[in-house]
């Protein structure tokens, strides 16, 4: 037994609270070089004539990936406490392993054990309840579409004349978007995440000059409001942007230390290192990357921290929006976020928080700070495999089993998975055009756990290269739209909503994968519903013989037809089988 691969360790993604009453233990050893494991867990305080009385339940295998294996159990303590290990059998070799270490015999002395210490449910992660059944949908404003010319800045293009450059306008608005409600209504979204719409210098609207008010060229408050309102109505949920980690260089209290330099009353709101401020050759502050037009904001300043909370405060409370995407939110202090969220959510309690973080974010889903964060380990998972084929199908079940093992089961209930978005390449020009591969994807990417995001554009077969390629303005001309793609989609969320194993309030597992014909078989499991997805990842048709999985007989979820385990399941290239059983 490689002891070396074992490891566990209290909280986080391998102990953790699932709900108030229950509790998920998981263990990682080396791949395939474990039997059995199983948990011995008991109350510390159990003790009958000196002896530690406790319980061994055996671990389930919740995956594995090219060099590991993690073990899975679910406990639900009398007393919400727990101390415990593990007993771990290789063979004839049989070892217990504890907080400290291997031995021969299981101790019987339980300060030597894991301390799961209280299960407290204010430490229960728990995002709000309607993401699981969201399906979001990102709009970049200043492309989506242009409803009023009457408030287009200088030099507006007519729409989608030209390629999208970092500098020029189209004339996006809100009325744009009230005006195609119904496009996302008969798509089947019903949540909207909005890239910032504050008062700002460039297209894009990340170097904000007013937190308070909205960019002119958007529209004003009231028709926000209206936009917020028909949304509502039509159940759509409303996400904004907040760029709290930098101001844009117009920022008035920016201007001022510009001007004011040392004699400023703002220059402890920024990260100045000397005076006079230069942005070249590079900036002599903190900003976002090297940007000088995008100073970093001092966000351990009480004045910008209360500043920025009345902003986040004032956009639910006035507007009743429902969520608040936060951008760079890795580079602004965890005490910000543990305030930011007391004070949303006391505004409204099932706000919805997502950070942007494109890598381990951890120490921001402890329950503490976000709901979520943007899921582009998964992204790049998917992209690599479906998009540019450069990973084997176990390579790419390995890659989303370390993203599922990453974090806890609560936390992937309610991860934010995109494909792609304004900061990427768009999925259909990373599939080389290739539509058959956007579909498979499409469905993957609706059928995994979490709530999946829709790009603007993607579901009418919108190209683009990387920022600014990836912003062109929407099509609306349905001659120049991918009708059977927006069919396609629309079939699929109608099935996310319809079955209930397909969403998010079902289990996730690889059960098969084959490297020579690329293809992918998983299962979606709810109490009452098992649906085995069988994805053909090749541009060949392929006879794919399952027999080895004994699955049940079942029926083909989208034809109806009787599906027999032991009888090969034909399907074309880049297409799928869901089989109901
Ligand atoms: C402009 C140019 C880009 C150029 C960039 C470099 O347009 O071509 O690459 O400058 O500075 C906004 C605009 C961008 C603009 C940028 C700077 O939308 O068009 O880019 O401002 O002026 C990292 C950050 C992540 C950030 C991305 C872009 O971690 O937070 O870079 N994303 C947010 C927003 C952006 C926005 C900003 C931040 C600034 O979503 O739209 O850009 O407010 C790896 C790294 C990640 C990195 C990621 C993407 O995964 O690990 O850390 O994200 O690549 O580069
Ligand atoms: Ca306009």
């Amino acid at each position: 037994m490689l002891k070396e691969a074992i490891y566990h360790r209290p909280k986080n993604n391998y102990a953790y609270g699932y709900d108030k009453k229950t509790l998920h233990i998981r263990l990682q050893t080396k791949k395939e070089d474990v039997e059995t494991v199983n948990l011995i867990y008991g109350d510390p305080y159990d003790w009958q004539e000196d002896k530690w009385i406790n319980k061994l339940i055996p671990m389930q295998k919740s995956g594995s990936d090219e060099l590991f294996d993690y073990w899975f159990g679910v406990v639900e303590p009398p007393f919400r406490r727990m101390r415990y290990g593990f007993k771990i059998s290789s063979g004839s070799e049989v070892i217990y392993y504890t907080e400290r270490g291997f031995f021969k015999e299981a101790p019987n002395d339980t300060a030597y054990y894991y301390n799961f210490p209280f299960l407290n449910e204010a430490d229960i992660f728990a995002a709000p309840k309607w993401v699981k059944d969201t399906v979001w949908y990102q709009i970049f404003p200043e492309r989506f579409a242009n409803g009023d010319t009457s408030n287009d800045p200088d030099g507006t293009l007519p729409w989608g004349s030209e390629e999208p450059t970092p500098t020029n306008f189209f004339g996006g608005d809100f009325q744009g978007v009230i005006d195609h409600l119904d496009h996302l209504v008969d798509l089947g979204v019903n949540g909207i995440y909005f890239t910032p719409i504050f008062k700002a210098h460039s297209n894009h609207k990340y170097d904000t000059i007013d937190y308070l008010e909205i960019d002119p060229q958007f529209g004003d408050k009231a028709t926000f409001k209206k936009l917020v309102s028909a949304c509502h109505k039509r159940g759509i949920k409303v996400m904004l942007d907040a760029v709290f980690n930098h101001s844009g260089f117009y920022f008035p209290p920016f201007q001022d230390v510009l001007e004011n330099e040392a004699n400023s009353p703002y220059r402890d709101w920024f990260h100045l290192r000397e005076f006079p401020i230069k942005t070249e050759p590079i900036p002599n502050y903190d900003t976002f990357a090297f940007v000088g037009s995008m100073p970093k904001l001092n966000t351990e300043n009480q004045e910008v921290k209360d500043y920025l909370l009345k902003v986040a405060r004032y956009w639910v409370e006035e507007f009743d929006i429902d969520g608040w995407r936060l951008d760079v939110a890795n580079e602004i202090d965890h005490a910000f976020w543990r305030d930011f969220r007391k004070v949303v959510r006391e505004v409204k309690p099932d706000v919805y928080i997502l950070g942007e973080i494109w890598h381990d974010s951890m120490p921001w889903l402890q329950g503490d700070q976000f709901d979520a964060v943007m899921n582009y380990p998964f992204t790049n998972g998917a992209i690599e495999f479906f998009a540019k084929e450069n990973l084997t199908a176990s390579a790419f079940a390995d890659t989303i089993t370390k993203v599922i093992h990453a974090y806890p089961s609560n936390v992937n209930e309610v991860a934010f998975n995109l494909l792609d978005s304004h900061d990427t390449p768009r999925i259909l020009t990373l599939a080389d055009n290739n539509t058959a591969k956007v579909k498979l994807m499409f469905l993957f990417q609706l059928s995994y756990t979490g709530s999946p995001c829709l790009y603007y554009g993607d579901e009418i077969g919108l190209t683009g290269g990387q920022d600014p390629g990836c912003r062109k303005c929407m099509v609306w001309d349905e001659k120049e739209q991918d009708r059977e793609l927006f069919t396609y989609l629309k079939t699929l969320i109608t099935l996310r909503k319809m079955e209930p194993a397909f969403g998010t309030h079902a289990s996730f597992q690889f059960l098969y994968t084959d490297d020579d014909t690329n293809t992918v078989v998983y299962e979606k499991q709810t109490n009452d519903q098992r649906l085995i997805f069988i994805l053909n990842n090749n541009n060949q048709a392929q006879t794919i013989d399952l027999s080895h999985l004994s699955l049940p007989t079942g029926t083909n979820l989208l034809t109806g037809e009787i599906t027999h385990p032991n009888k090969p399941y034909s399907i074309e290239p880049y297409d799928f089988i869901i089989v109901k059983v």
